[in-house]
C-alpha cells in the first residue's frame, strides 16, 4: 500500500519524470464547501469524482502536487485512493501431527425439556508430547453435529469444558454421542461416548423444525445460526419471519447481483454503480446494470436472500429485499471512494434522501482493505442514518478484522466451519462469527457453488439483522438503532471457544432466533 505520506517523503529524491506521475487521491473538505473550493482543487489537477455528502473530492495530480494540496487551508485529509479487494475463497489450512487424546470422563445421561437447553461437561487429557488442537461434538442419533466446541488441549494437560444445546421439541429418548475429533483432519477421531438425552415434556415449546411448506434445500449453515426458528414464527409474524418487510431494504456491496438468477427471482429492487473511481455511476431501477461479471456478489446475495420458492436453496431471509450496490469491478476491486460513494448512496435509498423509508437498513460488506479517511467517514455516515453495518473479517488469518470491519460501528464476522472450528484464514478479533466454510449458495447462470471466506459469514449477519428488524416493525416496535443491534448481535451469540469473549470467536456464533426473540423483550 502507497501511503501519502510516503509519496510526501521520497519524492524530493525522485527524478522529475517520477514526479510527473500521476497519483489520483481523495481531498477531504468541509461537505458544505466543495463548490467554493472547486475551482481551486482543479487548478491542481483533474477532479475525477465526488462524493459531496462525505465532502470527498477525487483528484487525479502529479506526485510532486501532493504536498501543494496538504497546504491548503481548507483541506482537513488528503490519501491516496487505493483499492479495496473483495473476500474471495482461500484454500484449506495445512496437515497437523496428531497428539495423543482421551475422554477422561464426561455426562452420560441428560433430562431437558422439549426444546431446553441442556449441557454436557467433559473432561480430556492430552498425554502425547504435542499440544492438540481439538474439537468436541454431541452428535445427534443422525450423525448430526447439535454442539462443538473448538479446544487446545496443551501437552501433558487436562481440560474441563461443557457443551450446551437445543433438545429436540418431540419428548423421547436419544441416543446421541460426544466425539473428539482433530480439529484440522476431522477423519482422525480421538475418543467417543454415548450419551442419553431424556427429552420430558412439562411445557411446550415453539416448534424449531424448517418451515414444512417448501422444499428447497436448507443449508447446514442456514440451521446452525437457528434461522429455521425465526421463519417457524411466521404463523404470527407473517413474511416478516423471513425477512420480509415494505420498509427493510439490505444493500449487498459487492461485484453486483445476478438478478436474473431464478432463486434470487424479484430479490433486487434496485441498483447502484460506482466504479473506477467514482468515474462510472449509476442509480435507477435499470438493474442490468448492476448484473454481476464475477460471481461473488451473487453468492453473498443468495445467503441472505435466496428465495423459498421450491427450487435451489433458501437463503437466511428468504423474502428480504435487495439493493444492489455494485462496487468491485470483474476482478472484485474496487477503489475506497467507489465503497464509500456506494455506502452512502445505500443509505440515502432510490429517493436520494436520507432519513426516508427506503434506507438501506442493513448495509453488507464481504470487502476489505487498509484503513481509509474517506471509508470511516462513510462508515459514519450511515451509522449515524441509522443503517446497521456488517463487514467481513478478512481471509489472511491476521490478529484483527480488515476495514471497514475494522471499525467499532461495524459488525466485524469471523467464519466458522460446521464443525464449529475456526479456520486459520479466519481474521481474529472478530465480533461473531458465522458459517463461512463450504457454504452452498447463487451463482450466476441458474448455478449454485459452494465457496469459503468471510465473505461468506458475512451475510449471515446481514440477514439476520434484517430478520430482527423486519419483526420488529411488524410487530409494532421501532427498528433498533445500529448501537442497539450490534449489542444486541453480540449479547446474543452462541458462545464458543473459551468462556466469553475470545479472540477465535468473538463473543461466539450468530444466533437469529435468539436475536429476534430478545430483541423483542430486551427493547421496546
Ligand atoms: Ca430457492
Ligand atoms: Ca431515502
Amino acid at each position: 500500500m502507497l501511503l501519502i505520506s510516503t509519496i510526501a517523503l521520497v519524492a524530493p529524491l525522485q527524478t522529475v519524470g517520477a514526479l510527473q506521475q500521476k497519483v489520483r487521491v481523495i481531498v477531504g473538505v468541509n461537505s458544505r464547501e466543495i463548490a467554493l473550493h472547486r475551482g481551486k482543487l482543479a487548478e491542481i489537477g483533474a477532479i475525477v469524482g465526488e462524493i459531496p455528502e462525505l465532502g470527498a473530492v477525487v483528484l487525479e495530480i502529479p506526485i510532486s502536487a501532493v504536498i501543494r494540496i496538504r497546504g491548503l487551508p481548507f483541506v482537513k485529509y488528503v490519501e491516496e485512493d487505493y483499492v479495496i479487494e473483495m473476500i474471495g475463497k482461500t484454500s484449506a489450512p495445512p496437515g497437523k501431527s496428531r497428539p495423543k487424546i482421551s475422554l477422561v470422563s464426561y455426562t452420560s445421561s441428560v433430562t431437558v425439556e422439549p426444546g431446553g437447553i441442556g449441557e454436557v461437561s467433559f473432561t480430556l487429557r492430552n498425554s502425547g508430547t504435542a499440544d492438540a488442537t481439538i474439537i468436541v461434538e454431541l452428535r445427534n442419533e443422525n450423525s448430526i453435529a447439535i454442539a462443538g466446541k473448538n479446544l487446545v488441549v496443551p501437552a501433558g494437560a487436562s481440560v474441563t469444558d461443557n457443551l450446551t444445546f437445543t433438545a429436540p421439541t418431540t419428548p423421547g429418548t436419544y441416543t446421541w454421542s460426544l466425539v473428539v475429533v482433530d480439529a484440522i483432519d476431522r477423519t482422525t477421531v480421538y475418543a467417543s461416548g454415548t450419551v442419553t438425552v431424556n427429552v420430558s415434556s412439562s411445557s411446550t415449546q415453539p416448534s424449531s423444525s424448517p418451515d414444512p411448506t417448501y422444499t428447497d434445500t436448507v443449508g447446514w449453515n442456514v440451521k446452525m445460526i437457528n434461522a429455521t426458528q425465526v421463519w417457524s414464527t411466521s404463523a404470527s409474524h407473517g413474511d416478516a419471519a423471513y425477512g420480509y418487510h415494505t420498509v427493510v431494504q439490505v444493500a449487498i456491496v459487492d461485484t453486483g447481483i445476478d438478478y436474473t438468477h431464478r432463486d434470487l427471482s424479484g430479490a433486487v429492487v434496485w441498483c447502484v454503480v460506482s466504479l473506477n473511481a467514482t468515474r462510472v455511476f449509476y442509480r435507477g431501477f435499470d438493474l442490468a446494470n448492476c448484473a454481476d461479471p464475477h460471481g461473488h456478489g451473487t453468492h453473498v446475495a443468495g445467503i441472505v436472500a435466496a428465495r423459498l420458492n421450491n427450487w435451489g436453496i433458501a437463503g437466511v431471509a428468504p423474502k428480504s429485499v435487495l439493493y444492489a450496490i455494485r462496487v468491485l469491478d470483474a476482478s472484485g476491486k474496487g477503489y475506497a471512494s467507489d465503497i464509500a460513494r456506494g455506502i452512502v448512496e445505500s443509505v440515502k435509498g432510490p429517493d436520494g434522501l436520507v432519513g426516508t423509508e427506503d434506507d438501506a437498513d442493513v448495509i453488507s460488506m464481504s470487502l476489505g482493505g487498509a484503513s481509509s479517511t474517506v471509508l470511516y467517514d462513510a462508515v459514519r455516515y450511515a451509522y449515524s442514518n441509522g443503517a446497521v453495518l456488517v463487514a467481513a473479517a478478512g481471509n489472511s488469518g491476521g490478529s484483527s478484522p480488515v476495514c471497514p470491519a475494522c471499525y467499532p460501528e461495524v459488525i466485524a464476522v469471523g467464519a466458522i466451519d460446521r464443525y464449529y472450528a475456526v479456520p486459520s484464514w479466519s481474521n481474529r478479533n472478530p465480533d461473531v462469527v458465522a458459517p463461512g466454510s463450504g457454504v452452498l449458495s447463487t451463482y450466476p447462470g441458474n448455478r449454485h457453488v459452494i465457496a469459503s471466506g468471510t465473505s461468506m459469514a458475512c451475510p449471515h449477519v446481514s440477514a439476520a439483522v434484517a430478520l430482527v428488524q423486519a419483526v420488529r416493525l411488524a410487530t409494532g416496535r421501532q427498528k433498533l438503532a445500529p448501537a442497539q443491534m450490534i449489542e444486541l448481535i453480540r449479547t446474543t451469540a452462541i458462545d464458543l471457544g473459551t468462556a466469553g469473549y475470545d479472540a477465535l470467536y468473538g463473543y461466539g456464533l450468530i444466533d437469529a432466533y435468539r436475536a429476534v426473540s430478545e430483541s423483542m423483550t430486551r427493547f421496546n
